[in-house]
């Protein structure tokens, strides 16, 4: 899979190179992430990206031209949405990002300062993602936690396909209580059932464990 990504500080994407899953599917040739710099599709002296906002108020925007010259090249290299990571986008859900980790390609446009120029929006972008109702200071570690995300849906990725599947969120409900050895930790014993062999039983135990779970911490997820 093909992830583009238009950031004015492509820096903040090298752990994903470095480190983890996504390290491991760039070395294994199933992810091809890329960086663009809108400051390099500037014209002028000082490689200006932003200016100030019409109307007035505090903060800048992110000017027009650099980010459409920078998408005009990327769009000659590789297809798929044109994502824009933004606090009034759609709220990213499991379901999104299985729908995400089926496409070939895919371009993320991370915001800084207060945001794109609206005519950018208006015709360069199929969709605008949110990951919550809280303050960051632009749109790369939201690509982040979608790229991270995605890879590890991409198949073979992950090593264990099983482990994809049985995620809290793609069953619906949260995960179950997990333990390794010591048999006994801090005066805590491991749970019987865990040790006792019997793998109807703990199937039945873990399943009980994850609707408890559920119900006490996030009754919502078995509404909504
Ligand atoms: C304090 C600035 N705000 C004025 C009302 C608006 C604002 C502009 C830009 C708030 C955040 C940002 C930068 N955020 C993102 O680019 C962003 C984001 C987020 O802040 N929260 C959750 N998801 C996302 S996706 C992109």
């Amino acid at each position: 899979m093909k992830v583009d990504v238009i950031t004015i500080f492509p820096g903040m994407f090298q752990p994903l190179l470095d480190y983890g899953i996504t390290h491991k599917a760039i070395d294994q040739g199933k992810l091809n992430l890329r960086c663009w710099n809108p400051r390099d599709f500037t014209t002028d002296r000082r490689r200006t990206v932003d200016g100030r906002p019409y109307g007035g108020g505090p903060g800048m925007v992110m000017k027009p031209e650099p980010l459409t010259a920078c998408l005009d090249t990327v769009q000659l290299e590789t297809t798929g949405p044109v994502i824009y990571l933004s606090p009034q986008g759609k709220q990213l859900d499991q379901d999104i990002i299985k729908k995400m980790s089926k496409l070939s390609g895919i371009i993320f446009l991370t915001g800084r300062y207060e945001g794109v120029d609206e005519r950018v929006l208006q015709t360069r972008i199929d969709r605008e993602i949110s990951i919550g109702d809280y303050v960051l200071a632009g749109g790369e570690l939201v690509a982040m936690v979608a790229i991270e995300a995605i890879t590890r849906l991409i198949p073979g990725v992950l090593g264990n396909d099983l482990s994809a599947k049985n995620d809290s969120f793609s069953s619906g409900l949260l995960d179950y209580p997990h333990y390794t050895r010591p048999k006994i930790f801090k005066g805590i014993a491991v749970p019987d059932i865990l040790l006792s062999g019997n793998h109807n039983k703990i199937q039945t135990w873990r399943l009980w464990q994850s609707l408890n779970r559920t119900r006490q911490r996030r009754p919502d997820l078995l509404t909504d």
